[in-house]
């Protein structure tokens, strides 16, 4: 059987890191492919240098030229320009939805049958661009946030509580950026609701919102401390979840940008959402209760991917 392709566009921090996990977990086959000239050659290459010491099999190529995706099964998307301290997420909408453009005409001609994950920032709105410009049916594109957003959220959770990361499972919700909804109630330690491990006294009610309010603001936390570029070990980890939950069928129930047509009452946007990620791309959508409280966090935050989304729309008269 032909080993699996993967296309990574954008051979940045996240695009290399990417291919080396393609690799490690023995996926299938690498294109990288950048503006860049050298840069996707070189990754490529150092990268499949390092293939005889680690002992895995993988072809890799690095391209300038879209024909190189051609037929890919899986393409992930970082192409575009990360924040700089003092900028938001926002302020990389205009660059990188020109980007965006580039990308999805790419993809409509060489790899329309693949499942394709976006990164690039703005994300929420980013993905909705790419879908409109590339034509992808709109399970066969999702945007990452949810599992690195949730990751940051067990991590702290696994820190305070000096239990494994393994035994830790969080929830998020919404769009991906200062205002995400993580749902303490649905966030467990071995199956026990952090509510009750408060109870257990475990923990403190405030210490698990000082936690929420620090996962909110994760990615800016590694931007002052790297200074010139943002987080790309546990974003590109992952990214390579969910693509392969997909390559193994595995279906696996992922936080994930996902297209709603009508679940939680919304029409046309891509939001954080759990869903089943396996052969079929985004197979389902779970719809979870909210209280009071959850369901208006909820609504400020798709309210902000909303505007993006409009803010688009105004950048490109295509998109409306
Ligand atoms: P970086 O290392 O700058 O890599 C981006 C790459 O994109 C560079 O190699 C560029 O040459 C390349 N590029 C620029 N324009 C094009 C184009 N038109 N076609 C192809 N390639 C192009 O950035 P990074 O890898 O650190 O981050 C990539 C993106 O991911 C940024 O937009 C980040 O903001 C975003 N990001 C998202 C998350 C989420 O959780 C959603 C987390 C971290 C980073």
């Amino acid at each position: 059987m032909a080993r699996k392709k993967i296309a990574l566009i954008g051979a940045g921090q996240i695009g290399g890191t990417l291919a080396h996990l393609v690799g490690l977990k023995e996926l299938g086959d690498v294109v990288l492919f950048d503006i860049a000239e050298g840069i996707p050659q070189g990754k490529g290459l150092d990268i499949a240098e390092s293939a005889p010491v680690d002992g895995f099999d993988a072809r890799y190529v690095g391209a300038n030229d879209y024909a190189a995706i051609e037929g890919a099964d899986v393409v992930i998307v970082t192409a575009g320009v990360p924040r700089k301290p003092g900028m938001s997420r926002d302020d990389l909408l205009g660059i990188n939805l020109k980007v965006m453009e580039a990308v999805g005409n790419g993809i409509k001609q060489y790899a329309p049958n693949a499942f394709v994950i976006c990164i690039t920032n703005p994300l929420d709105a980013m993905v909705w661009a790419l879908q409109k410009f590339s034509g992808l049916p709109t399970h066969k594109i999702v945007g990452m946030a949810g599992v690195l957003d949730s990751a940051r959220f067990r991590h702290f959770l696994a820190d305070e509580f000096k239990v494994s990361v393994k035994d830790v499972t969080a929830f998020v919700l919404g769009g991906h950026g200062d205002d995400m909804v993580p749902l303490v109630r649905y966030s467990t330690v071995a199956g026990i609701p952090l509510p009750d491990l408060v109870k257990m006294g475990w923990t403190t009610h405030e210490r698990i919102a000082a936690m929420v309010e620090r996962t909110r603001k994760g990615g800016g936390e590694i931007v002052n401390l790297l200074k010139t570029g943002s987080a790309f070990y546990a974003p590109a980890a992952s990214a390579i979840a969910m693509a392969e939950s997909y390559l193994k069928d595995q279906k696996r129930v992922l936080p994930c940008a996902a297209y709603l047509n009508g679940e939680y009452d919304i029409r046309g946007l891509f939001i954080g959402v759990p869903v089943v990620i396996g052969e079929g791309g985004m197979e389902r959508i779970l719809e979870v209760e909210m209280s009071k409280e959850e369901r208006e966090m909820f609504a400020k935050s798709v309210a902000s991917v909303q505007g993006l989304v409009e803010a688009c729309k105004g950048i490109n008269g295509s998109l409306a």
